[in-house]
């Protein structure tokens, strides 16, 4: 028994994760359901590390030191629960079982939950940043107990990307909290990817540029504050040219976004909790109207396909630069919003600062920004939104005008662009001093006798609607 780790599923993440550990000089015990991969990542890479390859369940656990730790990288939802069943009755109390895949942070809790009271630990670990990152450094959010991580902590941050000598990499709280805070980056990786490609879309359409052009004004963008991962490999889509026609990559792949359900839960969970995430919500409906190829080729036979004016401007390009920063503060706004939501209602007493900082490497949405996010909620955790956030308030006030002039200029063109029109509606909102709440309040009141209060006095009111129209306190 001396392998340190053990890794059970080893499809392309597993593989990788496995190398990763055993590139970092832990010894890695190797297991999968079909022996097949296992034995092809020893022929493989066996040499790059010190590997101990397991026939079976039990090879595996008795290959351990104690106390066990064992990550587990199936496929998430069923198979996931049942290599759980059948790897618990072989483990000792104190042993450590780390789910890396997509689960939902419901079924982290649950298992959680079902693992305590066998006296086991149950990590659910977010791990970000695709099969690259699961080789060269991830980002990785554990959840579970802080005993755990007392333990696993050492060898997941020895894993994981490092920032500035940072691995990113901490324990993030209890139970589901990290899969909780892996899904709310997969959302915002979502509302990230659709406010650039409304900016490509408006440079494109409104503007006439090329997507070779498109492509130099990204590649000028993320040297700016817009720096980031997805800017960048941005750029080195659109300058791709398809061998076959001869033409940009870009317009050659069919126009629809496909979906595996991570963005779609962070809205359900979002609307769980009362969360605006119009961001998130936006981009994932914009994938879900991109896939609706009929309903699409009605309207666009019933209508005429929409035909843009070219509004194009000398400031259109760093009008639309400003128009997508500040639509990006909005949606980085609301998931940390959402994020802070949830700590309250499970009481994960979630550090947002800490979640910026891991942010930083490994994963899809790791940005020059995320620094500034890191320093809003080290400096006060309590924030009431990132948007009053000095910097993040002069940032958006820079914008504003930018802003809401692409936002005018994108509808009267045809061009949609729910995500900067929804997150400046969401600004826009916050900032009313009298929102139209007031009136819904009243109609509901009307037809539901549901009851308001008063901007004057304390209790809840009624208006006898079909009486004498008299107020009642409730
Ligand atoms: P897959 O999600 O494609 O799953 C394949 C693995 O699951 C194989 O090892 C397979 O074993 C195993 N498996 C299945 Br399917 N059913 C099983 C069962 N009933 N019992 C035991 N093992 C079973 O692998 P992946 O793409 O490497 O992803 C692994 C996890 O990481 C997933 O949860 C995924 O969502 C998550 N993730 C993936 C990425 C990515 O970029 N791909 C990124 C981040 C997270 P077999 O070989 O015997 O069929």
């Amino acid at each position: 028994a001396t392998a340190r780790i053990a890794v059970t599923g080893l499809a392309v993440m597993g593989s990788n994760l496995a190398r990763n550990l055993a590139r970092h000089g832990h010894r890695v015990a190797v297991h999968n359901r079909s022996s097949s991969r296992t034995k092809l990542l020893i022929e493989q890479h066996g040499h790059e590390g010190d590997f101990v390859a397991a026939e079976t369940m039990e090879d595996l656990v008795a290959s351990l030191q104690k106390p066990r730790q064992i990550i587990i990288m199936v496929k998430a939802g069923g198979p996931t629960d049942a290599v759980i069943d059948e790897l618990t009755p072989l483990l000792d109390e104190g042993d450590m079982v780390i789910d890396g895949g997509n689960a939902h942070y419901a079924d982290t809790r649950r298992r959680e939950a079902a693992l305590r009271d066998l006296g086991l630990h149950f990590v659910g670990a977010g791990i970000s940043g695709g099969e690259e990152g699961a080789l060269n450094g991830p980002s990785i959010m554990p959840g579970g107990s802080k005993e755990s991580y007392v333990h696993l902590g050492p060898v997941l941050e020895s894993i994981a990307a490092v920032v500035d000598g940072t691995p990113c990499c901490v324990h993030v709280g209890p139970d589901g909290a990290g899969h909780f805070v892996k899904m709310v980056h997969n959302g915002i990786e979502y509302a990230d990817m659709q406010l650039i490609a409304e900016a490509y879309d408006l440079l494109l359409r409104a503007g006439g540029k090329t997507p070779a052009e498109i492509a130099d004004v990204f590649r000028e963008w993320n040297e700016g504050d817009l720096e980031s991962y997805l800017i960048e490999i941005t750029a080195d889509v659109l300058s791709h040219v398809d061998a076959d026609s001869g033409k940009s990559l870009v317009e050659v792949i069919a126009d629809e976004a496909e979906q595996k359900g991570t963005g779609r839960w962070t809205v359900q969970e979002a609307l769980e909790l009362g969360v605006p995430v119009t961001g998130i919500a936006e981009a994932v409906f914009a994938r879900s109207l991109s896939g609706r190829v009929d309903q699409r080729k009605a309207v666009r036979d019933a209508f005429g396909a929409s035909e843009v004016a070219k509004t194009v401007t000398d400031g259109l390009v760093d009008d639309v630069r400003q128009a997508l920063y500040a639509s990006k503060v909005v949606a980085y706004a609301q998931g940390f919003d959402q994020m802070r939501a949830a700590s309250k209602e499970y009481g994960w007493d979630l550090d947002l600062g800490a979640m910026a900082t891991i942010w930083r490497g490994g994963c899809i949405i790791r940005a020059r920004f995320l620094d500034r996010i890191r320093e809003a909620y080290d400096g006060s955790p309590e924030l009431a939104s990132l948007l009053v956030d000095d910097y993040f308030r002069e940032a958006v006030q820079n914008a504003e005008a930018a802003w809401r002039r692409v936002v005018v200029g994108a509808v009267q063109a045809g061009v949609p662009v729910p995500g900067f029109v929804s997150a400046l509606a969401y600004y826009d909102g916050l900032r009313s001093e009298r929102l139209p709440a007031a009136l819904i309040q009243g109609l509901r009141d009307f037809f539901g006798a549901h009851t308001y209060r008063r901007t004057d006095r304390e209790g809840s009111f009624h208006t006898l609607w079909s009486g004498d129209r008299s107020q009642v306190e409730a």
